[in-house]
């Protein structure tokens, strides 16, 4: 295989909360690497998912949905929509099907960018056909992307099409990462972030927007991983609600996540879990910082 043939890009996927972005591009993967839930604002970080080919090597950018910031965590999640935007040489904007429109902010910065841009129109499962073709006509008009594609990313209706006309905006070039690696984030975050997603499965109202999960310790034996985790809330009430009675809630959890981990590192996992209170974190500067979001 000659390298001038040999493609490499950044694929930045942006959208509006909750319409898939994140099942998408695990689908594209065939691998889940980003947490997905059914309530928006699932993703808070760019995650990062690296696709490869013998040919070509895809870097997916996976972004919080947009939207307006109401505290400083939000703030931050929208900073790393810009910066995937700024680094992608393409554009896959998702929008859904009961969605009229993109946010006007990215719908301006669709319509005036350079970059090819794959319009991706998700749960088509959803609608009827009608509103389907009705809705890419409306989408092609307003945006005029590179090209438009209607997808089911939940039945993986249309992923192999739509991974085909990604690779074929890629630009020429040599692989970013070694072609065996599928992210650049460390072990210790996706932990975290599957112990998160059970939070957000299992909390309802504030609660999964008021935690934040970090992994203290992961640690190989030759019988397991010892893994330890805590999870932060802004107040005391949370953390009741957290541990629930007889700390029934928090075991469910705890239990949950720990079904995940041990399907996705392949061994046997003990987990601890401790839930602390760190007030407002998410307006604070110093605990946003700790947890990587500054
Ligand atoms: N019916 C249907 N549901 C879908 C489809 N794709 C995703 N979903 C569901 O939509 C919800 C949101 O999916 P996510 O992938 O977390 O959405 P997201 O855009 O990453 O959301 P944020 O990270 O919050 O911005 C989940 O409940 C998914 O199962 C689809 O094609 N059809
Ligand atoms: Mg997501």
């Amino acid at each position: 295989m000659s390298t001038e043939k040999h493609k490499s890009g950044w694929v930045s996927v942006v959208g509006s909360p909750n319409v898939g972005k994140s099942t998408l591009v695990n689908a594209l993967m065939g691998e889940k690497l980003s947490i997905v839930s059914n309530k928006p604002q699932t993703t808070r970080h760019r995650i990062t998912a690296i696709c490869n080919g013998d040919d070509f090597q895809m870097v997916f950018s996976d972004t919080p949905g947009v939207l307006r910031p109401t505290y400083k965590m939000q703030e931050a999640m929208m900073k790393r929509v810009g910066e995937a935007l700024e680094d992608a040489d393409v554009i896959m904007a998702v929008i859904d099907i009961s969605e009229k429109y993109f946010p006007q902010e990215l719908f301006q910065k669709l319509k005036h960018t350079k970059l090819p841009t794959i319009v991706v129109l998700n749960k088509i499962d959803l609608g009827d056909q009608e509103t389907t073709a009705r809705k890419l006509e409306l989408l092609k008009e307003q945006i005029n992307p590179t090209a438009i594609i209607a997808t089911s990313a939940l039945h993986n209706f249309n992923i192999r099409e739509l991974k085909e006309l990604l690779i074929k905006q890629l630009p020429e070039g040599e692989p970013y990462y070694p072609k065996d690696q599928i992210s650049d984030l460390p072990e210790k975050f996706f932990v975290a972030e599957i112990l998160r997603e059970k939070i957000l499965m299992y909390y309802q109202q504030e609660i999964p927007y008021s935690v934040e999960v970090v992994t203290t310790d992961f640690v190989e034996t030759e019988k397991l991983i010892r893994i330890r985790c805590e999870i932060f809330v802004n107040r005391h009430t949370q953390k009741a609600i957290i541990i629930g009675k007889a700390g029934a809630a928090l075991k469910r959890t705890a239990t949950a996540a720990r079904h995940d981990l041990e399907k996705w590192l392949a061994a046997k996992v003990f987990l601890e879990v401790d839930v602390k209170v760190k007030k407002d974190w998410r307006d604070n500067d110093m605990h946003l910082k700790n947890f990587g979001y500054l």
